[in-house]
């Protein structure tokens, strides 16, 4: 197998043995490979048969996301997508009365030349990430007729495509239609459930039975939540699913109780032994031990052999009433159990979603002209096994008092119970929401530097990212797209990423890796 997608790949360099680190074994590598050489052949297809189609558009996001990074572990469900794939491209062919492509055989584009290679990752790892959040949008009935068209453009320049001069802008196209996507998925989630508000989530679990929901899925939440009413089952979130307690439409169900666990890479050891089930939406799923393993479930396009998944039917609706049997029958805690975050907090807060930020804009706006706020931070992204990620915990303890830290996405459970404190009633840590809520972190810089009338690099404004999976990709591409520099990454540079790509990057962004917290804080605030 051959598989450099993530963060933790072997020896910061690639996954080929038999697994990979995050326990992907080697045929369903192989079996994604497939996939993504079959959506290449899709997509060619629709191109000379010059249209696409509904079915088209939606086997290209599953088969996209599929390919994430801790989604899906079954060789038999990857294979059944690729199935319809090649399916598909043949009744479209014959329809328009033109030739089926090729698949792409992967391994071609594996063993390219290094910066080809590079560029051609961007794009696939980045439209993969994109593909999520369409996802998403997807099942909350919105699409955007441009982000389709875009998968259809950049998986067939996969196949097409061979200079740096072409693939290069196409890199960039893909933060710019991400952040596009992201904006369809800001605007179902807000539109399915309200505006999120600023809301406190107790970390404390009540006495009773009880199911963690992780992922990023809201709808799946919500049809948890409607089955469990009445049924003295408590819900609580874990991972990416914690922004969710934000939403109006969510937050009113009273048996939403709090948020369980910390980050992904935590759970073989949280998981161990909560008397509940656990139902994962997405990523990020890891092997799970046989102590727990008959209390996951997964949904949607997560699998993992022998788990049980729980389908939709022809409505769309999700049976989850084993989830909530199981979870009677193990009954949860007797008594309440006061758990913490990394830090030692009881609670956290989230919901200061861009509508919530703009919101309080004019006060935000004269704490800077008093100079209460003289600098914003943006700490955001995946969070991971790796030790040097101490980092983000250490660069949020130090960041002085007058300053304010915005956060996205999972790696916040480094930081997100420690008290801070506030600045005229303004938290110094405020939860922006998931990875995808990057759109609303660019949407509260971009109305700074309105506000400011100047544009968001000269704004006091630092970014420092955290990567894992492929989300951070397109989120990165979308940064990088809206010209922001001086981004800090971390905890290590992409194995994808070439010296001369890398190189073009520093150049023209200014992009550069973490370093030591205090010294890097010191550089951003001189
Ligand atoms: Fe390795 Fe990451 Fe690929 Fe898993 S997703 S096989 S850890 S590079
Ligand atoms: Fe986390 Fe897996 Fe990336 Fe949506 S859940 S951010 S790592």
């Amino acid at each position: 197998m051959f598989c450099f997608q993530c963060e933790q790949t072997a020896a910061c360099t690639a996954c080929t043995g038999a697994a990979g680190v995050c326990g992907k074994p080697f045929d369903v590598a192989f079996a994604q490979d497939e996939l993504t050489g079959a959506l290449v052949g899709l997509s060619r297809t629709e191109l000379a048969a010059g249209k696409r189609s509904n079915r088209a558009d939606q086997l290209i996001v599953d088969g996209l996301f599929t390919c994430i990074t801790n989604v899906n572990f079954d060789k038999a469900a990857v294979d059944a997508i690729t199935a319809q794939v090649r399916d598909e491209k043949n009744r479209l062919a014959a329809e328009a009365g033109v030739e089926p492509v090729e698949d792409l055989p992967l391994g071609g584009v594996w063993s390219d030349n290094e910066d080809i290679r590079s560029l051609k990752s961007l794009i696939l790892f980045g439209i993969r990430g994109m593909a999520a959040y369409a996802y998403h949008a997807r099942v909350l009935g919105k699409t955007d007729d441009a982000v389709d068209a875009f998968f259809v453009k950049a998986l067939a320049a996969l196949a097409t495509e061979s200079s740096v001069d072409v693939l290069l802008p196409l890199t960039l196209e893909v933060g710019e239609v991400n952040l596009k996507c992201m904006a369809l998925l800001d605007s179902a989630n807000t539109g399915a459930y309200g505006t999120p508000v600023p809301t406190e989530v107790p970390l404390t679990i009540e006495p009773g039975p009880f199911i963690v929901v992780s992922g990023h899925d809201l709808l799946d939440l919500q049809m948890i939540l409607e089955q469990t009413e009445g049924t003295g089952v408590n819900v609580y979130t874990h991972g990416e699913m914690l922004p969710a307690h934000g939403y109006p439409e969510l937050k009113k169900y009273p048996q939403l109780k709090g948020n369980f666990g910390t980050a992904w890479q935590n759970q073989q050891k949280e998981f161990k032994d909560i008397p509940a089930p656990v139902v994962f939406t997405t990523n990020c799923l890891m092997p799970p031990r046989p102590s727990y393993k008959d209390r996951v479930y997964t949904t949607e396009l997560v699998a993992f052999p022998e788990l049980v998944h729980i389908d939709e039917d022809a409505n769309g609706k999700k049976d989850f009433s084993a989830v909530i049997k199981q979870a009677q029958e193990l009954g949860g805690y007797t008594e309440a159990q006061e758990l913490t975050g990394i830090n030692g907090g009881h609670k956290v807060t989230t919901g200061f979603s861009h509508g919530a930020v703009l919101g309080i804009a004019d006060k935000i706006i004269d704490a800077v002209k008093q100079g209460a706020i003289k600098h914003f931070f943006v700490v955001g992204g995946c969070d991971g096994a790796r030790p040097g990620r101490n980092y983000y915990t250490e660069f949020v303890e130090q960041t002085p008092a007058d300053s304010v830290v915005l956060t996205v996405a999972c790696g916040k459970f480094r930081f997100n119970d420690l008290d801070l404190g506030t600045i005229g009633g303004i938290p110094r840590i405020l939860d922006v929401g998931q990875c995808n809520d990057a759109y609303g972190a660019v949407q509260i810089a971009t109305a700074l530097a309105e506000a400011f009338n100047c544009g968001v690099n000269d704004l006091p404004l630092s970014f420092v990212l955290s990567w894992y999976e492929q989300k951070a990709v397109c989120v990165l591409l979308t940064l990088l797209h809206l010209g922001i520099k001086n981004i800090k990454l971390g905890p290590t540079l992409p194995a994808f990423v070439s010296p001369n790509v890398l190189n073009i990057l520093v150049e023209n962004y200014g992009i550069g890796p973490i370093g030591d917290a205090s010294e890097d804080l010191a550089q951003m605030l001189a």
